[in-house]
């Protein structure tokens, strides 16, 4: 007797996703769809405003996260989402701001908007797949791929030294910094809701395999043998000192929360400079602007 699936059951993150773009580009066993899943969770348990949410990525295979929420979000161009996020929290300093893209997109090509939106502490929430390698183009060298690791640019084995993104942004100046691997889906779903909290620049970073190009020219096997890995050798230690958690091939992966802290985020620090400078002359931006309606914090009476 075969088992029916009751007609009306729906998955319960396919309210938040277009399920008209489905089938999407990611290769079987690629770890960016458990990211979405983990964040889609995150929004469930947070309760969060979805009309108060924006999601912003850039270009990559992480990028196409955009296309496929169903939110109000942006696909824009190569290294950009964090400037492109920054615009719209300045402009409307009502929305929850949601950065989601890749390790090459956010730290190479990106890494000044990155470094610098973390020292400036502008309020955005930095989703980072991070899956070592430039993925979408064919398998290139990142600043984040490992010593020794053959990718399409180094075929004798990468040489140069990598990135540790947390010790970056958080000497940078980000505010929360956490780091989980899609092995740690409830860990993950967990940072998030933290962050869509936090007040001030977020950054977790998520270790994801990419089958099709890093994992399969190192001759590391499949998704599931990294999901193995992952499970073996990741150790949790909240509040390491983030200087001793750069990844190495195959290593010890160190996550947790490693920094959570509170200073005044960039609009609190413009705000009072010009409450110092001007006094009464100063009117808040948007005070001037009259939102008010709590639906993302939109001025126009016929948004809903
Ligand atoms: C200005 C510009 N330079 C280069 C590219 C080509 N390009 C597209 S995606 C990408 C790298 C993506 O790597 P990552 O951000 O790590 O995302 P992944 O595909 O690994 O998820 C590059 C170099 C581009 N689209 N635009
Ligand atoms: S190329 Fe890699 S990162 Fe891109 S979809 Fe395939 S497995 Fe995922
Ligand atoms: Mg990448």
């Amino acid at each position: 007797m075969s088992t029916l699936i009751h007609p009306t059951t729906i998955n319960p993150v396919e309210p938040f996703l277009r399920s008209d773009r489905m089938p999407h580009i990611w290769c079987p066993g690629c770890g960016i769809g458990t990211t979405v899943n983990c964040f889609a969770q995150a929004l469930i348990e947070s309760k969060i405003d979805l009309k108060s949410l924006a999601l912003v990525s850039g270009i990559g295979c992480t990028g196409r996260v955009a296309g496929y929420v169903k939110l109000d979000s942006f696909h824009t161009t190569h290294g950009r989402a964090i400037p492109f996020a920054t615009g719209m929290k300045l402009a409307n300093p009502h929305l929850n701001v949601v950065v989601y893209s890749g390790d090459g997109d956010l730290s190479a090509i990106g890494g000044n908007h990155l470094i610098h939106a973390a020292r400036r502490n502008i309020d955005l929430k930095v989703i980072c797949v991070n899956n070592l390698i430039y993925a979408m183009t064919g398998g290139q060298t990142a600043p984040t791929t490992p010593g020794h690791a053959i990718t399409s640019t180094s075929p004798y084995g990468t040489f140069e030294p990598a990135f540790n993104l947390p010790h970056l942004v958080e000497a940078a100046g980000a505010v929360y910094v956490a780091r989980w691997t899609t092995y740690h889906v409830r860990q993950l779903a967990r940072s998030i809701g933290e962050a869509f909290h936090k007040k001030g620049f977020s950054f977790i970073e998520v270790i994801s395999p990419c089958p099709t190009l890093y994992q399969r020219r190192n001759k590391l096997g499949d998704g599931l043998d990294t999901m193995k890995y992952y499970k073996e050798k990741s150790k949790t230690k909240h509040g390491a000192p983030t200087a001793e958690v750069g990844l190495t091939m195959q290593g010890e992966i160190i996550v947790g929360k490693f920094v959570d802290r509170d200073r005044p985020d960039y609009s609190s620090l413009l705000k009072a400079q010009m409450h110092e400078s001007l006094g009464d002359r100063y009117v808040d931006y948007d005070d001037e602007q009259g939102y008010a309606c709590g639906d993302g914090g939109c001025a126009e009476d016929s948004c809903h």
